[in-house]
């Protein structure tokens, strides 16, 4: 081969090379998933789990109503689980009040039907600076395990029922500032019920987050919660006109199932 034809081959070469990272590149970045709630009762699904900006005040739904099960602050970036189990020295971010971080059943999570469709639900409550009001959650991953009291990693967790990264590195984008002050609730993740069917009430959900990746933490904690004696947060927001539009149109879809699954020995 002269070396006219040498450099020929070589420079095809290194165009098809090219041409082949553009399309995984592009691949990759269309099965990740940017969701945007920064503004209200915006939403959308990561990965077949529906995501719900919220402005649900938790101080005027009244004592114990709301179950905070586990709570993480830090600076910068910040991740953890629930869990019963103590210490926890692979885990910094994580609140180690009882009252705070604790495990739940699988019972204890309320189900809810949007759409005809049954989703488990789960409240985040973030709090940030008003100059710095967003924030994301760049990581959510949910187990299912026979034991509340694990402190490992995320491996031991039992089996995994739904990750957020599942498709490609994907994050929800938050706003504190749609509903400043403490104790306000900002998003509802609704994981899909069907991802559950092999779980027995009685077993353990351990959910992981991590957040201030793509948009910092910084000032107050951030909080996911359940709203099991009602069977569902939603049913207790006195105001449903304070939902915007989109959230008056979804509280007529959603209804609260019959079936009665708080147990109060359960929770705490
Ligand atoms: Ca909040
Ligand atoms: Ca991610
Ligand atoms: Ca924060």
């Amino acid at each position: 081969m002269g070396v006219r034809m040498k450099r020929f081959v070589f420079f095809c070469s290194a165009l098809l090379m090219m041409v082949g990272i553009g399309i995984m590149g592009s691949v990759s970045e269309a099965q990740a998933v940017v969701l945007d709630l920064t503004t209200a009762a915006s939403s959308g699904f990561v990965n077949g789990a529906f995501f719900l900006q919220t402005d649900l005040n938790r101080h005027a739904t009244g004592t114990g109503i709301i179950d905070s099960f586990v709570r993480i602050q830090h600076n910068g970036t910040e991740e953890g689980y629930n869990t019963d189990g103590r210490p926890l020295p692979l885990w910094p971010d994580v609140n180690t009040s009882p009252v705070f971080t604790h495990s739940i059943t699988l019972g204890s999570v309320p189900v809810v039907t949007i759409n005809g469709v049954d989703y488990r639900e789960f409240l985040l409550d973030i709090n940030q600076t008003a100059p710095d009001a967003f924030l994301s959650l760049d990581e959510l991953q949910i187990f299912i395990k026979n034991s509340g009291s694990i402190t490992s990693n995320l491996a031991s967790l039992g089996v995994p029922i739904y990750d957020l990264d599942a498709a490609g590195d994907s994050y929800v984008k938050l706003n504190y500032i749609l509903n400043p002050g403490s104790g306000k609730g900002d998003m509802f993740a609704y994981i899909p019920e069907s991802l559950f069917t092999t779980a027995a009430d009685s077993d353990f959900v351990y959910l992981y987050s991590q957040l201030g990746t793509n948009f910092a933490s910084n000032d107050g904690f951030e909080e996911w919660a359940i709203c099991p004696q009602l069977g569902g947060c939603l049913h207790v927001i006195p105001e449903p006109s304070s939902f915007g539009l989109l959230g008056v149109g979804l509280l007529g879809l959603l209804k609260r199932k019959k079936k009665t699954l708080f147990k109060k020995e359960e929770i705490e």
